[in-house]
């Protein structure tokens, strides 16, 4: 029997000591403290932190200072680092966040309860209420991604841009990523076309601290690509082709 199946039937009861939470981190000298302290707090210290570091700056140490283990990567993008991430948490449930203080790591516990319930993923859904403090151009292009991702999918979502999810770490394990800036969208959008079960959950959004990394149109038309192909593969998929069109 899997996780997955214990967890339905009531006998998975999973605290903080199997939690792993995960991050890209690149220059967030200005908000790993601050994150890592909140993940702390929330989780009695209990949370094991993974950051996949590209950093030219004091973040690296920073994290160490936290009790963070930090990976080192040379800077190749969004969904490179979060996907090395993903796969080095070794507890069975592993949440993905930003490391720029706009989640609400004091959110946590409501994360778990669901993954506790039974769901595979879990995802913050920042529109719900109305992410004020995201920039107009991002809010916007957010809706549009998740207009396009359910017209796609075939299945009503909220929000399939957030950083922050829970996932049972089978999922992330049972499936290949292909995705760099678009990876985020596509750790929604295959589980939820494959029958895992899927839910999103109302979190507040806050500014960032420090620069962002992402170019907002560059960004936003590789994400626009990545939920068209993820889709698209998807739906071959249920047919019984196995192709890559990315
Ligand atoms: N290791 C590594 N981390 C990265 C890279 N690019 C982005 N990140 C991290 O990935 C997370 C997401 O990047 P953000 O700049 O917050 O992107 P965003 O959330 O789309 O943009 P904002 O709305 O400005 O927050 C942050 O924690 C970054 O530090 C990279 O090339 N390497
Ligand atoms: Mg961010």
């Amino acid at each position: 029997m899997d996780g997955a199946t214990l967890a339905r039937e009531g006998h998975g009861e999973y605290g903080f000591s199997d939690v792993s939470v995960v991050m890209g981190t690149y220059n967030e000298e200005a908000a790993i403290g601050k994150v890592l302290e909140d993940i702390g707090a929330v989780s009695d210290g209990e949370a094991r932190v993974v950051c996949v570091d590209g950093s030219e700056d004091r973040t690296p140490e920073i994290a160490r200072e936290h009790g963070a283990r930090v990976i080192r990567q040379k800077p190749q993008g969004y969904g490179v680092a979060v996907r090395e991430a993903v796969l080095a948490a070794d507890r069975p449930v592993v949440v993905t966040t930003d490391c720029d203080d706009t989640y609400p790591m004091e959110q946590l516990p409501d994360f778990l309860d669901r993954i506790n319930e039974g769901y595979d993923v879990v995802s913050g859904d920042r529109l719900y209420y109305g992410a004020a403090a995201m920039p107009t151009f991002n809010r916007a292009g957010n809706h549009a991604f998740a207009l396009l991702a359910s017209a796609l999918a075939g299945k009503h979502v909220h929000d399939t841009t957030t950083g922050m999810r829970a996932y049972r770490r089978s999922v992330l394990q049972e499936i290949d990523w292909t995705e760099n800036t678009g990876l985020s969208a596509e750790l929604l959008i295959r589980p939820l076309m494959r029958g895992y079960a899927v839910r999103e959950l109302p979190i507040e959004y806050r500014e960032r601290r420090g620069e962002t990394k992402l170019d907002p149109i560059e960004g936003g038309a590789a994400i626009a690509k990545s939920v068209l192909t993820v889709s698209l593969e998807e739906r071959l998929r249920e047919e019984g082709i196995n192709v890559r069109l990315g």
